[in-house]
């Protein structure tokens, strides 16, 4: 780390000198600096960048990533960098060997949760009304009378992860009469579920589930959870749901599972290779669905709140919130 400052306590900003944050966003990055705000009477300087070498042209000077997939490259190159706000959900693409010990990560909770809620209960209750059985119906002009939906209340949703997107989605799902379990490390109670079992029993909460959704940071402890035995511990009626990370699942043992049909099928938000390639064979399989890492958008009023509480803090030489743990990577 030759060259680099000494690391500083958790959030103390460098005083008597302007702060810079550079916003890091390959689409967006304007928007996002539109919607930062220092405290009353304090400025910040703001740079955008959408692309690596737009970004190497500044970040000598960067004490603030506010960013989006930060090109690891660019910390060798970036000796003022001190904390790193991500504007993701996931934070599994910071811990490269290349981050310095000393950058602080803040993550943004309470963002994602409703918006993957309503993408958990759209596509369970995709299934439950069996809305492509009736639309197909549709084009065929035929009157299905005799094939009924089915009930979500009552069906029971597997969260493996209790965070604060597990928890949302928790709430969410008990609220239209769901029976909700859950997978964490620790076991410990969460209000609305009914049963939180540690992740080394996740095989009982797969064998109890009509649906099971992967909410799980992706670490070195839940890279495969889902592989081949987990699968078979599934019931042959059950969903997937993966919106954590497509490297949660051993992608060749879930496509033998679908193609057997020992599931009834998974929806899949997330993939170890995104966009999913052409000729994946995902995309032809009749039980499985395809979408493209949406469940959860960021989108800048929504982070806003968070990295402008956090940067006034910064400002002032406060704690930050929301500070991710790099032992546990989450
Ligand atoms: C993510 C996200 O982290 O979509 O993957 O926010």
């Amino acid at each position: 780390m030759r060259g680099r400052r000494p690391v500083r306590a958790r959030g103390v900003a460098p005083a008597a000198r302007r702060p810079v944050v550079l916003v890091y966003n390959p689409d967006e990055a304007a928007a996002y600096a539109k919607t930062i705000r220092p405290p009353r009477g304090r400025a910040v300087t703001i740079h955008t960048a959408a692309t690596e070498a737009e970004a190497a042209a500044v970040v000598g000077e960067v004490d603030i990533v506010y960013g989006w997939k930060f090109p690891a490259s660019l910390y060798a190159r970036a000796p003022r960098l001190a904390w790193q706000q991500v504007m993701g959900a996931g934070v599994d693409w910071v811990f490269v060997p290349e981050l310095p010990p000393s950058v602080v990560v803040t993550r943004a909770p309470g963002v994602f949760g409703a918006w993957m809620s309503e993408y958990v209960l759209g596509w369970c209750l995709w299934v439950t009304q069996r809305m492509e059985t009736y639309r197909a119906a549709q084009r065929e002009q035929r009157w299905r009378g005799e094939l009924l939906p089915a009930r979500l209340r009552g069906a029971t949703l597997a969260l493996v992860g209790m965070g604060d997107i597990g928890r949302t989605i928790a709430r969410a799902a008990a609220a239209v009469g769901m029976n909700v379990i859950g997978v964490s490390r620790s076991g410990q109670p969460v209000p609305v579920v009914k049963r939180v079992y540690r992740v080394g029993h996740l095989h009982r909460a797969l064998a109890a589930a009509d649906f099971v959704v992967l909410v799980v940071p992706l670490t070195s402890e839940t890279r495969g959870l889902i592989d081949a035995t987990a699968l078979a511990m599934m019931r042959p009626s059950a969903w997937l749901l993966n919106i954590g990370r497509g490297a949660l699942v051993d992608e060749a043992a879930l496509l033998e599972a679908l193609r057997a049909r020992r599931i009834a099928g998974a929806v899949l938000d997330v993939f170890p290779k995104e966009p999913l390639p052409p000729e994946h064979p995902f995309w032809r399989l009749d039980n499985a669905v395809i979408t493209p890492h949406i469940s959860g958008p960021s989108t800048p009023d929504e982070l806003a709140p968070i990295f402008n509480d956090n940067l006034a803090r910064w400002m002032a030489g406060r704690p930050l919130r929301h500070v991710v743990d790099r032992r546990r990577g989450y």
